[in-house]
């Protein structure tokens, strides 16, 4: 050991410390030279006892100021690298907190279900109930009770989707589905499956767990299988009606659905009752409406009249009574089934029924 090598360490000392890339470098270059092993520092401090006294007192003194030199060394390096990367991590996570936020992309309601729940509204102030009711239905259900008995040549009105006898998935879901449905109907009572072509179903499970009076909706979404056009579509929506008491009449008819539609479009509209045919009611009618759209000029939902057909109605029918077990000279009451479609295209002046499920963003974002 000589001054020559404590010279040699301190160059090499000097040089690596400052060319260090980062804290780990250099915490594996402290080990190397001061490190408690075999540090180079320590080696010489070390094995100074096996020196001749005049040299151990001449290379401790100097090996114990590089020693200082070398810690300073360390020291100041690594000052600087700390702050290097400190400098690094705040240029990385930099936030700009001035800057004005992302714009959250928000979804909006359906118009259709904007106008449902605003028709639920306006029915609830009037005291009617919301009810809802399954979209496959059993044939006796959708049929048979309303009195459109199988074969009668009223069955046409409404084209229906049939559905095959249902495959039991692994879990058994769809077979509960079905066994719900058609005891739900009882065994002797047709238990074909079909979506439901109107929400009219709707009233008879409702008369069947209840007796007068009644005064309930029930809002939903119904098929048919026919052409489509700028105001029919294969799925659509109705609102179906139900007030029942000792004494009601198409007069209060007439006073609640002008209140809906006064309520609804914020204006009184000009109705009109046109007699027509449906089995489940006597007298029956459709109620068209005096197409707002087009302010009753013409126009494709209109199809050029004035007038849009927005509603079937009528007094309920005393088979249909019969069917859920009432005695029908006890009661009497209107029913109506409302497309919930028509009306919306009403309110917000949509020119096509057909807009309402064509996914087009650029529709959909406007409500
Ligand atoms: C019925 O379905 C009856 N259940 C309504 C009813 C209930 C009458 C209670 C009497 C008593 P209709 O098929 O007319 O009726 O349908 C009712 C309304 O649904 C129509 O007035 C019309 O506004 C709307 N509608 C009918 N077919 C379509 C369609 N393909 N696309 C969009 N809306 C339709």
């Amino acid at each position: 050991m000589d001054s020559n090598e404590l010279q040699k360490i301190e160059k090499t000392a000097k040089n690596e410390v400052s060319g260090a890339k980062n804290l780990d470098e250099l915490n594996d270059l402290r080990i190397k030279f001061l490190g408690r092993e075999r540090g180079a520092l320590t080696l010489v401090l070390r094995n100074l006892k096996n020196l001749p006294q005049e040299e151990r007192k001449i290379i401790g003194k100097n090996a114990n100021h590089l020693k200082i030199l070398t810690e300073e060394l360390f020291e100041k390096r690594g000052e600087e690298l700390k702050k290097t990367e400190f400098d690094s991590i705040l240029k990385k996570e930099w936030l700009d907190v001035t800057r004005p936020g992302a714009k959250i992309e928000r979804g909006s309601l359906h118009p259709i279900t904007l106008v449902r729940c605003e028709v639920e509204k306006i029915f609830s102030s009037m005291g009617f109930g919301v009810v809802e009711g399954p979209e496959v239905e059993t044939e006796w259900y959708n049929f048979d009770a309303l009195n459109i008995p199988k074969d009668h040549p009223a069955r046409d009105l409404w084209d229906t989707f049939w559905l095959k006898p249902a495959q039991t998935g692994a879990d058994g879901t769809r077979k509960v589905a079905e066994n719900f449905l058609r005891n739900s109907a009882s065994s002797l009572r047709s238990s074909a499956l079909l979506l439901r072509t109107h929400t009219s179903p709707v009233q008879i499970r409702y008369m069947q767990s209840h007796n007068p009076p009644i005064r309930i909706i029930a809002p939903g979404r119904v098929y048919r299988y026919e052409a489509t056009d700028a105001g029919h579509d294969i799925q659509f929506h109705h609102v179906e009606g139900l007030m029942i008491d000792k004494h009601i009449s198409i007069a209060n008819f007439k006073a609640v659905i002008l209140e809906l539609f006064k309520k609804l479009f914020g204006k009184e509209v000009k109705i009109r009752l046109r007699p027509s045919y449906f089995p489940f009611v006597e007298p029956g009618f459709e109620v068209d409406l005096s197409c707002i759209v087009c302010n009753a000029k013409g126009c494709p939902v209109c199809k050029k009249t004035g007038w849009s057909e927005i509603m079937g109605a009528g007094m309920v029918h005393p088979k249909v009574f019969e069917a859920v077990g009432y005695i029908p000279r006890n009661q009497q009451g209107f029913a109506f089934g409302i497309g919930l479609d028509r009306i919306t295209m009403m309110k917000y002046k949509i020119p096509d029924i057909r807009l309402f499920h064509s996914g087009d963003l650029r529709f959909l974002k406007q409500f």
